[in-house]
């Protein structure tokens, strides 16, 4: 046998990751630092024995069995391993449930947790962020019968009791526009509401619950007619028969992911608030789970270069390791730049989030984590996507190769950028944003915090000339709606 390359290996994803543990050390208490060291600690140990395990075995995905063999209709779907491990360690290492304690640091002992598990759960961590994102909803409708019923579950630390949520929105008439939603909401005489229809995507079908768009029987047509409802999809264990699960979709990437077509055929189903305004009412739903995209996002690239960085080690050519050539680590060192400031921009938003919900943060605060939100979602989806393929070219013709387990990165990162709100989708979110309460002024205020601790006199210049542009770009098109939204995407991607 010939020379035989080195795989490259994981190094622990949260001990030898000194961006998060520096920002942990920089902001996170250290009263509470101990409990969330050892979840992060095991959280880590899990994501390397996964990564060693998938080099081991043959990638499996969910496989959805329709019709058992006597002919009954059972849509039983079977699940990767990672995913039966996945409500074990949800509640064991506290993962949604501590988002939702009571202190301004929650959110980011959350997605400290996010960041490190997302790549290990193969993409558990989508309907983990939708139940996060159904309890915020259920929170902020102040339904007090539905919150009790549902944030149990939601947020259990007992995996026998622990509930995940789906969302469903999207229907073949469109997922950024939902204003034809076809799924209709009718009363039986007994004022038991139904839902008839059919949802298009849905990702955490073997959740028990879900937040579903529906237009009330006799209401007007177009999105504010919609409303929210509340649904339960299982009864003592057993899916009910209301809910029909079509297909499992055929996807490019996360495909561990059981991403449904389900139909509704009289499912309960329960309102959330009032019979209308549904998109209102969905909204903190939509911004937690950007939230989540955005770090999971920030994850994936964090896994990218943690792999390239080694392999950069292993790998000699023209007589040294790649890392000694100087071109390479120029390419390593740019990747890490673009990375620091995905990574800084996510867990800001984190941050401020925790800061909102305890009613800590100032007015600047709150505004500008409503237009951050957006910006960090669409500006880490795309650089996901850029850097997973830059890191694949890192490993040469190995990054093409699927029994590497490389590809699989650049295929699942693609997805950032589209659920959640595409990239326009966002752009137009933070115009909408910008709109709103003066967001803008709100940001660069906070900017102009963040550059008087910078020493960096050419980036604070390069950021205000940025800001300046965005600022003349808005008031030159405030009577040109047209120009304004073609210009969305400048805006953003600047502002970002
Ligand atoms: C592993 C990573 C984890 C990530 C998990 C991902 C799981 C993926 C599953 C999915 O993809 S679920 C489906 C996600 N779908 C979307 O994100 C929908 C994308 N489309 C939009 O966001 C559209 O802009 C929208 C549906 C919101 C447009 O609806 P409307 O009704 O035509 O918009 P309109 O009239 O501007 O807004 C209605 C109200 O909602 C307004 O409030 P008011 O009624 O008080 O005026 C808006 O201000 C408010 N609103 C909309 N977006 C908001 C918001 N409020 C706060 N934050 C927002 N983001
Ligand atoms: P369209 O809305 O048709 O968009 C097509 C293109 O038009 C995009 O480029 C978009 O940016 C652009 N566009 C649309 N409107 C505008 C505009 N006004 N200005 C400029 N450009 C515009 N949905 C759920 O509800 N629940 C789920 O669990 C779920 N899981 C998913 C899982 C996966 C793997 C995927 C891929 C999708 C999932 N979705 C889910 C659906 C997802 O949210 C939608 O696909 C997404 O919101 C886009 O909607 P669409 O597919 O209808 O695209």
């Amino acid at each position: 046998m010939g020379f035989l390359q080195d795989a490259p290996q994981l190094s622990h994803p949260y001990r030898s990751d000194r961006l998060l543990t520096a920002l942990l050390d920089r902001v996170f208490p250290s009263k509470r630092r101990m409990a969330l060291d050892a979840d992060l600690d095991a959280l880590g140990d899990y994501a390397q024995m996964a990564f060693e395990r998938a080099s081991r075995s043959t990638r499996r995905q969910p496989v959805l069995t329709q019709w058992d063999a006597w002919g009954r209709r059972v849509d039983r779907i079977e699940l990767t391993a990672a995913w039966q491990e996945g409500p074990q360690l949800t509640t064991r290492h506290n993962i949604l449930a501590s988002g939702h304690e009571d202190h301004e640091h929650a959110r980011l002992g959350e997605f400290a947790r996010v960041y490190v598990y997302h790549l290990a759960s193969e993409f558990y961590t989508c309907p983990l962020a939708m139940t996060d994102g159904a309890a915020t909803a259920l929170k902020a409708s102040g339904n007090k019968s539905l919150m009790d019923r549902a944030l149990p579950h939601f947020l259990s630390r007992d995996t026998h009791n622990f509930w995940l949520s789906g969302q469903w929105m999207t229907e073949n008439t469109g997922g950024s526009d939902v204003s034809h939603t076809e799924t209709t909401a009718k009363q039986d005489a007994d004022g038991q509401w139904r839902l008839y229809g059919r949802k298009w995507f849905s990702s955490a079908v073997v959740g028990e619950a879900a937040l579903a768009l529906a237009r009330p029987e006799g209401a007007s047509q177009g999105a504010g007619a919609l409303a929210l409802f509340y649904v339960e999809t299982t009864d003592a264990g057993e899916r009910k028969p209301q809910l029909i699960i079509d297909r499992l979709k055929d996807k490019l990437g996360t495909r561990e992911l059981p991403t449904a077509e389900i139909h509704l055929d009289g499912l309960p189903a329960w309102p959330m608030g009032e019979l209308a305004h549904g998109v209102r009412q969905v909204a903190p739903m939509l911004n937690t789970t950007r939230t989540w995209n955005a770090v999971c996002a920030v994850a994936s690239m964090a896994r990218a270069i943690n792999l390239a960085r080694d392999y950069a080690r292993r790998r000699r050519a023209f007589g040294s390791a790649l890392i000694e050539q100087p071109l390479h680590a120029q390419t390593l060192a740019d990747m890490q730049a673009e990375f620091e400031g995905a990574f800084a921009l996510a867990f800001e938003v984190a941050h401020l989030l925790g800061r909102v919900e305890q009613n800590a943060a100032t007015l600047q605060e709150t505004a500008s984590l409503r237009l951050l939100t957006p910006l960090a979602k669409l500006w880490t989806g795309k650089m996901a996507v850029s850097l997973c393929s830059e890191a694949l070219e890192c490993f040469g013709g190995a990054g093409y190769i699927e029994d590497t387990g490389l590809p699989q990165l650049l295929r699942d990162a693609q997805v950032y950028a589209i659920w959640e709100g595409t990239t326009n989708v966002l752009s137009l979110d933070s115009l909408r944003a910008l709109a709103g309460n003066n967001s803008f002024a709100a940001l660069r205020k906070v900017i102009a915090g963040w550059l008087g601790e910078s020493h960096n006199a050419q980036a604070s210049f390069a950021v205000h000339a940025a800001l300046d542009a965005t600022a003349t770009h808005l008031d030159a098109q405030k009577v040109d709606r047209h120009a304004l939204e073609a210009g969305a995407r400048g805006i953003a991607t600047t502002l970002a």
